[in-house]
């Protein structure tokens, strides 16, 4: 099921692009239109499911899927050994804009801690 007007789910359906980088049955990744690292990729799970705060107990699997997934890429980039960050941002206070849940995959410069 999609949410009519939901940009993720619309880069999901294919019916906008995205450099998309991974996909499967569950999920899909695709690099942030505005990167903030040289390796900035979005973690999406192919349902759509308003962030993190509306996850339930069914949603486990596929959440730590994204994980995997987000660790996956980060492999790929070859940023293994050099280091890299997974972020989910919810609610407005941490930034989050797109009302779709999404993991961030960071990495390829030094990454600050805390963040700001
Ligand atoms: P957040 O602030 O955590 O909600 O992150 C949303 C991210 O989504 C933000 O880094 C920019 C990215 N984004 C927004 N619209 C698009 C889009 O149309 N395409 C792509 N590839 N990324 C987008």
């Amino acid at each position: 099921m999609s949410a009519s007007g939901c940009i993720f789910c619309r880069i999901a359906n294919k019916e906008m692009d995205a450099d998309i980088v991974y996909e499967d049955e569950e999920v899909v990744a695709f690099r942030d239109i505005n990167p903030q690292a040289p390796t900035h990729v979005l973690v999406i799970p192919r349902k759509h499911f308003a962030g993190i705060k509306a996850a339930e107990a069914k949603d486990e699997a596929v959440m730590g899927h994204c994980l995997m997934v987000a660790r996956e890429i980060a492999v790929r980039d070859g940023l293994a050994e050099r280091g890299y960050r997974i972020v989910i941002n919810s609610g407005a206070e941490a930034g989050e804009s797109v009302p779709h849940l999404h993991v961030h995959v960071l990495g390829g410069r030094p990454l600050s801690w805390p963040p700001g």
